[in-house]
C-alpha cells in the first residue's frame, strides 16, 4: 500500500489533530496520507515516551521500530498475513496500531497490558514467547502449513533484530526457510546495530562493514532515486533493486552471506523512510519465495535522551522523566552485589573469565569488562554455545563464569548436562532473575532452573540468602574443580544480612524452635519470609526451627539428621515445586529412611502472568501469613487425629 500524496491537487492539506485517535485497526492506518503517516509516526514516539516513562518497558527497540511497523500494517493484510515479531520486545507500536493504544496506561501492571506480543490479546498476535531467535523458525512451520492447507495467497513474516539474529536457531530455520523456494517467506531484519550493547560477532561485523561501508549512503541514495523513479505500481522494483545490488557486490559484500544461502536479498533500506520500507516490502511480498528485506534504523530514534544512551539506548528502563530520560537511583540489588566481587576476583585470578550471551550490563558483568576486556566474552544470544565455549574454556584451564538470567538457562539443558557435568567441567553459572521476576511475564521467571538442574549429575547449587552469601557462596562455586557449579538470586532489592545462630559447613541455623514442631528450611531469598512464619507460628505455639542450607544441591547430611528430629519438615522456594527442592528433599528423606512429612511451599507448574515480584509470590501462597496458617494447621490437625505422628503433607499441587 502506497502512501497518498503529500498534498491533494488544488488545496492546501490540514492535518487533523491527531491521527493517532483514528487509528484503530491496520486498516485504518492504509488510508493514510504521506503526510499523516509521518504525523502518526511522530505522535506515535510521543506517546511510546510519555506511556512508557510511567511504567518502564521496552523504549528503544520501539522507537527504532516505528516505520517499519507501520510499513508492515500497511503492506501486509495481518491477521490473514501472519507477522510474527522475534522476541516480541518491540511489538509495542503493533500494539497500538492493533487496537490496543488505549491499554497502555496498564502496560506490564499487574492483570494489565502484556509487554510482549499476548495471543490472548489480540488475534494479530501470533507468538508470545520472549526467548529471542525464535520467529524464523514459527515462519518456516506456518509457511509449510498453509502450503500443505492450500493457503498460498497467506504471507509469513518474520521481522527479527541483528541481536537476534546471532542466536543459532535463526540459522537453523534460514537454512531451511532458504531451501523452499516456492514457501513465500518475507525476513525483515530490523538492523541497528544493537543488541542491549553493540551486537558482536561475524555477522553483526557483516552488517556493520554493510552499514558503515562508504558505499551505504550510495546505495541509500541509488535505492532512492531508484524508487522516485519508480512507479508504485510499476515495473518490478525488486528486480531494480536486486539487479543494482549485483552491480554493487564490490563493495556491499555482505549480502553475498544471504545469497550463499539461497535467499533473495533486498537492501539495505533506510528502515525510517516509509516509502522505501513499504516498496520493498511490497516486492518482497509478491516475490513468491524466500526473501531477506535487509532495513537500518536505529534504536532510540526520535527521542534524544535515548539516542544519546551510551549504555543501551533506553532499551529496558524502568519508569523515567520524560523529559531527560533519567530514572531515579534503585535500591542496592543482589545484582550490585555480585558485580562488584566478580571484579575483586577477577583481579587477584587471572584465570577467571565471564561469559554474557548479549546481556553484559544486566547481568553484572560491566565492571569486569571495564578492568580487564579481554576475559568477558560476550557471545551473541547464544546461551547454548555460551555453555558449550565455557565448558572448553575450562578445559583449557580457566574458571569460566557464565552470567545469564535464570529463564535463559532453560535454552541450555543439553548443554550444561551433556557438554558441562558429563565432562565434569568447574564452570560457574551465575544466574540472575531467578524464581518470580515481575513484569515481563511467563517467559521472563527464572522459576524452572532449581527443578530441571536436579536431574543433573555432580551438580551443586548455591541459594545465598543475602548479601554476604553471594559473596561467599560464590568463591564456594569458584573453588570446585570437580563439575559445574550454579549460583542463583533474584531480580530484586537485597535485604540487611540474616545472621546464623550456628552453622554447620553451609548450612546455618536462622532461628531455633524450642520445640520441635517444624523444620522449616529456606531456599535463598525466601529467607526473610521463613523468619516471619516461625515468628507468626510460634505466636500459635507451633514451633519452627529456619535453616539455610546455602547449597540446595548437594543435599546437605545435617539436613536428614534435623528432619529426623521434628515433626514435620517444610521447604519455601521461589521456584516450582514439582521436582523442586522440597520434592528433593522428600525422595533424599524416603531414602534415608526417615519418615517426617515434607511439605513444600513453591510455585505451581504454570505460566504466572505479569505482576510484581511480591504480588506474584503473596498470589501463589508464598507469603509469611498464608505458609504460617498452613504449618500451624497442618500441626494441629495432626496432633488431633495423632497426636505422635503428623500424616501426608505431601508436596502435591495446590
Ligand atoms: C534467548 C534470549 N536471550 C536473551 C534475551 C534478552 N534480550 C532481550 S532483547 C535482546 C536484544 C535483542 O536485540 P535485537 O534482536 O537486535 O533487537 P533490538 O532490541 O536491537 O531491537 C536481548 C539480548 C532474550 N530475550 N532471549
Amino acid at each position: 500500500m502506497a502512501c497518498r500524496p503529500d498534498v491533494p491537487a488544488g488545496g492546501t492539506y490540514h492535518l487533523p489533530v491527531s491521527v493517532l485517535e483514528r487509528v484503530h485497526s491496520p486498516e485504518d492506518l492504509r488510508g493514510l496520507s504521506l503526510a499523516e503517516c509521518t504525523a502518526l509516526a511522530t505522535e506515535i514516539r510521543d506517546f511510546l515516551v510519555a506511556k512508557v516513562s510511567r511504567t518502564g518497558g521496552h523504549l528503544g527497540p520501539n522507537l527504532g521500530a516505528v516505520e517499519l511497523t507501520l510499513a508492515l500494517h500497511r503492506v501486509f493484510d495481518s491477521p490473514r498475513d501472519r507477522l510474527v515479531f522475534d522476541t516480541g520486545h518491540q511489538a509495542y507500536v503493533h500494539k497500538i496500531v492493533t487496537g490496543r493504544a488505549a491499554d497502555f496506561e496498564t502496560l506490564r501492571q499487574p492483570g494489565g497490558l502484556s509487554g510482549y506480543p499476548s495471543r490472548d490479546e489480540s488475534e494479530h498476535d501470533v507468538i508470545e514467547n520472549s526467548h529471542a531467535s525464535t520467529a524464523l523458525s514459527y515462519a518456516d512451520g506456518l509457511a509449510k502449513a498453509y502450503a500443505l492447507r492450500g493457503e498460498t495467497d497467506r504471507r509469513v513474516v518474520a521481522l527479527v533484530g541483528d541481536g537476534a539474529l546471532t542466536g543459532g536457531m535463526c540459522w537453523e530455520a534460514l537454512n531451511n526457510i532458504a531451501a523452499a523456494k516456492d514457501r513465500a517467506v518475507v525476513i525483515v531484519v530490523n538492523d541497528n546495530g544493537r543488541s542491549y550493547d553493540p551486537t558482536i560477532g561475524g555477522l553483526a561485523e557483516h552488517l556493520a562493514s554493510l552499514r558503515v561501508s562508504q558505499g551505504y549512503e550510495q546505495v541509500l541514495d541509488m535505492i532512492k532515486s531508484v524508487l522516485a523513479r519508480t512507479p508504485l505500481v510499476g515495473p518490478p522494483l525488486y528486480e531494480a533493486l536486486h539487479g543494482m545490488k549485483k552491480g554493487l557486490k564490490d563493495f556491499v559484500a555482505p549480502q553475498v552471506l544471504f545469497e550463499d544461502l539461497g535467499l533473495k536479498y533486498v537492501g539495505p533500506i533506510d528502515g525510517h523512510d516509509l516509502p522505501a520500507l513499504e516498496s520493498a516490502l511490497a516486492k518482497a511480498r509478491d516475490f513468491g519465495g524466500p526473501v531477506i528485506v535487509h532495513a537500518l534504523t536505529r534504536k532510540g530514534f526520535g527521542y534524544q535522551p535515548a539516542l544519546d544512551d551510551q549504555a543501551d539506548n533506553l532499551h529496558g528502563p524502568g519508569a523515567f522523566d520524560p523529559l531527560t530520560g533519567k530514572q531515579k537511583p534503585g535500591a542496592r540489588t543482589w545484582d550490585h552485589v555480585f558485580a562488584e566481587e566478580i571484579v575483586r576476583i577477577a583481579r587477584e585470578d587471572p584465570t577467571v573469565v565471564g561469559i554474557t550471551a548479549a546481556m553484559q550490563a544486566s547481568v553484572g558483568l560491566n565492571g569486569f569488562a571495564a578492568e580487564f576486556p579481554e576475559r568477558v566474552f560476550d557471545v551473541g544470544i547464544a546461551e547454548q554455545h555460551a555453555v558449550t565455549s565455557a565448558a572448553g574454556l575450562a578445559m583449557g584451564g580457566m574458571k569460566p563464569v557464565v552470567c545469564l538470567y535464570a529463564t535463559f538457562l532453560n535454552r541450555a539443558f543439553d548443554q550444561v548436562l551433556m557438554d558441562v557435568a558429563l565432562h565434569r567441567q568447574p564452570v560457574t553459572f551465575v544466574l540472575n532473575r531467578a524464581g518470580v521476576t515481575g513484569p515481563d511475564g511467563p517467559s521472563h521467571h527464572g522459576m524452572w532452573d532449581l527443578s530441571f538442574l536436579q536431574i543433573v549429575p555432580g551438580v551443586a547449587v548455591a541459594c545465598p540468602r543475602d548479601a554476604s552469601r553471594v559473596v561467599s557462596l560464590l568463591h564456594a562455586c569458584l573453588g570446585r574443580t570437580d563439575g559445574p557449579s550454579v549460583l542463583r538470586f533474584p531480580k530484586a532489592a537485597v535485604g540487611a544480612d540474616i545472621e546464623a545462630l550456628e552453622s554447620y559447613g553451609d548450612l546455618d541455623v536462622l532461628a531455633r524452635g524450642d520445640a520441635r514442631d517444624v523444620l522449616l528450611v529456606s531456599v535463598g531469598a525466601m529467607a526473610q519470609t521463613a523468619l516471619q512464619v516461625a515468628e507468626r507460628a510460634a505466636a500459635q505455639g507451633i514451633s519452627v526451627t529456619v535453616v539455610d542450607p546455602g547449597f540446595v544441591l548437594p543435599v546437605h547430611p545435617k539436613l536428614v539428621e534435623f528432619a529426623r528430629a521434628h515433626r514435620l519438615v517444610a521447604t519455601v522456594e521461589d521456584g516450582i515445586r514439582v521436582g523442586g527442592v522440597g520434592a528433593r528433599l522428600a525422595l533424599e528423606l524416603a531414602d534415608a529412611g526417615v519418615g517426617t512429612p515434607v511439605r513444600s511451599f513453591g510455585l505451581p507448574a504454570s505460566f504466572l502472568q505479569h505482576g510484581t515480584r511480591d504480588g506474584i509470590l503473596r498470589a501463589q501462597g508464598l507469603s509469611d501469613q498464608a505458609i504460617a496458617r498452613s504449618l500451624v494447621e497442618t500441626i494441629t490437625a495432626a496432633q488431633t487425629e495423632h497426636p505422635d505422628v503428623v500424616e501426608g503433607a505431601a508436596a502435591t499441587e495446590p
